[in-house]
């Protein structure tokens, strides 16, 4: 009974945690079918104290499959989530493959998920450094308004992949031990160029576009005018890697409608919100960190501040983990809402 979830790309760094969430989940799971590439294939994974084998995902895995989560990247999407919906599958997808095509919902729930109504079998999960982005700001856009956004972000690593967190891991011994450092991955695997990171920050993540922003930069331009459902807002996007393993930090400063409100209004109105964790006591330096969002699913928030020339300008800076929030916990989050809406039946 309950569910039959596939889980593709599951020996990833966000499959691994969409079992996690899964199993953490009230969303009742009667069978999973790990998925993953050929390689993977005769390994297993553990699942509600069972030993389930790894199959190679193609179009066959997805029979009697109900809900399907996938992160193994945008090709493997392209060609196998239509499949999955053929065969009657939900699909929930964290990748960009379709996160822009008009027909496909892309949803952080606590801001759209009545969006979920509309969806034509596959969901689109939002790119991590979005999702915290508007979870923190769709509580002051409901209530004030929102006219401008401008983030910096200081990204994790583990966004970037498995082979990439290898690499900064060896980065670092190796500096440390006045090795020599030949960079192979970072910042993007596939570009002309590598940079070491460790000790280093990094303003690229992805490639450029023709406007001389990443797409890194334009993910957070596009989706957060899609989730918010207001192409007027104006979002401009500087996305940073850092040598951090897990957790996304923002420097996000936002315009809203009004001029009568206070810090204090903004700080009142995020500790209630739901999925935020207020973290902002300057008095006793307490304000959000990424060593300290790791493994929850929360978004954190603090160093909330009005600009000091600006009468409707705020500054926020925005922590959450970008394998969980920022991924697989969206993800099955999705699928609860799914699930909460009739949108899904075991
Ligand atoms: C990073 N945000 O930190 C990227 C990873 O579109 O889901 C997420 C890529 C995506 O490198």
């Amino acid at each position: 009974n309950g569910f039959h979830v596939a889980v593709v790309g599951v020996t990833g760094a966000v499959g691994t945690r969409m079992l996690k969430m899964l199993e953490g989940s009230p969303l009742p799971v009667g069978k999973i079918t790990p998925l993953a590439s050929k390689r993977s294939v005769g390994k297993t994974v553990e699942f509600g104290g069972k030993e389930w084998a790894i199959k190679e995902a193609k179009p066959e895995a997805f029979e009697s499959v109900q809900i399907a989560l996938f992160s193994a990247g945008g090709s493997v999407s392209k060609e196998l989530a239509p499949e999955a919906v053929k065969r009657g599958a939900v699909v929930i997808d964290n990748t960009s493959a379709f996160r822009m095509d008009k027909d496909t919902p892309l949803v952080v729930p606590e801001v759209n998920e009545k969006e979920l109504f509309n969806h034509n079998g596959i969901i689109a999960n939002p790119n991590c450094s979005t999702i915290q982005m508007v979870a923190a700001l769709e509580p002051i856009r409901s209530a004030y308004g929102l006219s401008r956004v401008i983030v910096s972000t200081y990204q994790a690593v583990s966004g970037a992949g498995v082979s990439a967190i290898k690499e900064l891991n060896e980065q670092t011994e190796k500096f440390l031990k006045g090795e020599e450092i030949t960079p192979e991955i970072l910042p993007v695997k596939g570009d002309k160029k590598h940079y070491q990171l460790a000790f280093n920050a990094i303003p690229q993540i992805d490639l450029f576009q023709p406007n001389d922003y990443t797409f890194e930069e334009m993910k957070m331009i596009n989706e957060t005018k899609k989730i918010m459902g207001d192409d007027s807002i104006k979002v401009s996007a500087t996305c940073v890697r850092l040598p951090v393993a897990i957790s996304h930090a923002e420097s996000v400063y936002i315009e809203i409608d009004r001029d009568d409100v206070s810090s204090s209004d903004i700080k009142q109105l995020l500790s209630e919100a739901p999925g935020i964790v207020l973290e902002d006591d300057p008095a006793n330096q307490i304000y959000p960190m990424p060593l300290h969002a790791i493994d929850k699913k929360e978004v954190f928030v603090g160093r909330i501040r009005k600009d000091p020339d600006v009468p409707n300008g705020f500054h926020l800076w925005i922590v959450s983990d970008n394998l969980l929030k920022g991924a697989a916990w969206n993800s099955v989050q999705i699928a609860e809402s799914l699930q909460k809406l009739g949108l899904v039946k075991a």
